[in-house]
């Protein structure tokens, strides 16, 4: 980390250009064998990793080659930061301890920020005697997620330039969910070196969470309020950069309602004795992406950063404050910049000010519209579930699954725009079921699997779920809906369905606003039809595909129930 603000109160850390983002084809999962892992990871004879679009395998035996070829001394003349850790709020049954070793400072200050770290977080050899009984799974001395991450560069101790060790070249993030067990090694950037975030939060917990029979999702959080002060909460499943944190701290702009905030990325949810969906956030601060936030954008998130957070890969005014490509503010004229390359910057050059995938890491205590709710042991019951991602075409603005099966279906039929938050190049749709391509802890066919048993089991009473895209565009290439507060409308027809208070239409994909139920006053110029467009051969199109995806992709681990879903869908289709 490089600089301290006189007046933000925060740090920023300028990453070597090469660690900018997570890197998925150096993410692997360590199992006996490639189906536990993922569909269709497939090694060559005799071969000890494989990768494929659903998740990448590597042998125990590999992963104990690739780290004897890695560790050894990488640390040496470092200090390692030895981090307890909790996920999830203290007290609750859902809540699990995590242990992480690093010799990056920058990691160890964010994941202060990111989770609770305390020693007494971890069981200890005389409460695993006292609670072995207990229900909570922290009832061993030895059940804790393992986490060891280093930078991967020994330091001769010169002061360093660039002062971002990293391993570009050799980095692996290593995950075995069996044993709990990851190993991160050359990167320090976000999620590649966080363990807590999606090492253990998602791929390890959803391995404990199907055997355990909870989900780990990553899914953001909220409450909305209506006028009348009825609150429902709802949980929401978008690929990276399509907009958790922005609907997670959003500022509804219609009149009466109120979101609030409970996590924004990542939720962990069980069904509860009276079969209701319950939610916690394990986590306890923001990891946002920075480029697009600003005072009309997100003015929730502008408060919670204004201190005590550290910023990676911003621009840096000469007054000391960070900038950013959307920033909404317009700089004096004495005022000049350096870019997260380190450089001289003004605007109108190439490239931006910012990286793309430029964050801001801030405790959630920062947060104004934080849920009262937030830390309850018993979490939030979850009304509504939603999935959505970047379809710039053909995907109406919301629509509703017909059952818990459709939805599942619908969420694992889910393709969005490629994003910087990951090594992906340009514009290309992506499938991302669940959101969860990048995140699978096993076998996703079997995650699906899981869905559809954790919502068919006896008692339960699973949530609604719909579907949702704000990023539809014009022939312009312009947004046709306004998002940000504005998706506090769609929220207001969601939570009207639940309550058995708003009109639908059935089409062949499921249920749309009947016209007039979505609230549109004060949007001029937005006609119904742009935004809910039901075009068959564009769905027939998504059929063929879909099918291909899950024949290339999943193989024969599809859930029967998903395959009839679709077949479901093309007969509807057929009929219109
Ligand atoms: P990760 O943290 O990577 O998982 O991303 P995220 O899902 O939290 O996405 P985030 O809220 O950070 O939004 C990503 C980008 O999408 C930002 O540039 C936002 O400005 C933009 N965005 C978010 N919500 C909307 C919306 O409703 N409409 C439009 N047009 N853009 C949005
Ligand atoms: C994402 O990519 O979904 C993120 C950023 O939230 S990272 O923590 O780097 O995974
Ligand atoms: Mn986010």
């Amino acid at each position: 980390m490089q600089r301290v603000f006189s007046r933000l109160r925060g740090w920023l850390a300028w990453t070597d250009p090469r660690d900018v983002a997570r890197v998925e084809g150096r993410t692997v999962l360590v199992t006996p064998r490639p189906e536990d892992a993922a569909p269709q990871a497939s090694p060559a004879p005799g071969g000890a990793v494989a990768h494929s679009l659903l998740g990448n395998w590597m042998s125990p035996d590999e992963l104990r080659r690739a780290m004897d070829a890695r560790f050894p001394g990488c640390m040496e003349g470092r200090t390692m930061y030895v981090i307890p850790f909790l996920m999830g709020p203290p007290g609750s049954p859902l809540s699990r301890p995590g242990l992480q070793l690093t010799d990056s400072a920058y990691v160890a200050a964010s994941m202060r920020i990111m989770t609770r770290v305390g020693a007494h977080f971890l069981p200890s050899s005389s409460s695993s005697s006292s609670s072995s009984s207990s229900s909570s799974s922290a009832s061993s001395a030895d059940d804790f997620v393992r986490c060891l991450h280093s930078v991967g560069r020994p330091r001769d101790g010169a002061v360093e330039v660039p002062s971002w060790p990293c391993d570009p070249s050799r980095t692996l993030i290593a995950h075995d969910p069996r044993r709990r067990r990851i190993v991160s090694y050359g990167s320090g950037y976000g999620g590649n070196s966080l363990l807590g975030k999606k090492g253990f939060a998602l791929r390890v917990a959803a391995a404990m969470a199907r055997d355990e029979g909870w989900l780990a999702e990553h899914m953001l959080i909220v409450g909305f309020e209506d006028p009348r002060g009825r609150k429902r909460y709802l949980a929401g499943a978008f690929p990276s950069a399509c907009g958790k944190t922005n609907l997670a701290m959003m500022r509804a702009a219609l009149p009466g309602y109120h979101v609030t905030c409970v996590g924004d990325d990542i939720a962990w949810m069980r069904f509860d004795h009276q079969g209701r969906l319950r939610a916690i956030n394990p986590e306890c601060g923001f990891f946002g992406v920075a480029p697009g936030t600003s005072e009309a954008t997100n003015p929730v998130a502008m408060a919670t950063i204004r201190r005590d957070t550290i910023f990676t890969n911003v621009g840096l005014t000469s007054t000391g404050d960070v900038y950013w490509e959307g920033i909404g503010q317009s700089l004096p004229p004495d005022v000049t910049l350096t870019s997260w390359r380190g450089q001289s910057w003004k605007p109108g050059d190439p490239e931006p000010c910012a990286h793309p995938n430029a964050r801001f890491c801030a405790p959630a205590s920062n947060c104004p519209s934080l849920d009262p709710a937030w830390e309850d042991p018993e979490g939030v019951p979850i009304d509504a579930i939603i999935f959505g991602g970047r379809r710039p075409e053909g995907v109406p603005l919301v629509f509703e699954a017909f059952s818990w099966e459709h939805g599942v279906f619908l969420g694992s039929a889910m393709r969005s725009e490629a994003t910087a938050a990951a090594e992906h190049k340009g514009r290309q749709l992506l499938h991302d079921p669940l959101a969860m391509r990048p995140f699978f802890g096993y076998n996703a066919g079997q995650h699906l699997q899981h869905w559809l048993d954790v919502g068919a089991r006896a008692g339960a009473r699973p949530p609604r779920i719909f579907h949702v895209n704000w990023f539809l565009r014009d022939q312009s290439g312009a947004f046709v809906w306004p998002g940000f507060g504005h998706n506090a409308r769609v929220l207001a027809w969601i939570c009207a369905r639940v309550g058995g208070e708003a009109g639908a239409v059935a089409t062949p994909i499921g249920l749309i606003p009947e016209e007039g139920a979505l609230e549109l006053r004060g949007l001029r110029g937005l006609r119904h039809r742009d935004l809910f467009p039901m075009d068959r051969p564009f769905w027939e199109r998504e059929c063929r595909e879909l099918r291909a995806f899950y024949g290339e992709h999943f193989g024969k681990h599809l859930p029967r129930e998903v395959m009839a879903q679709l077949e479901a869908l093309e007969g509807r289709l057929r009929k219109m």
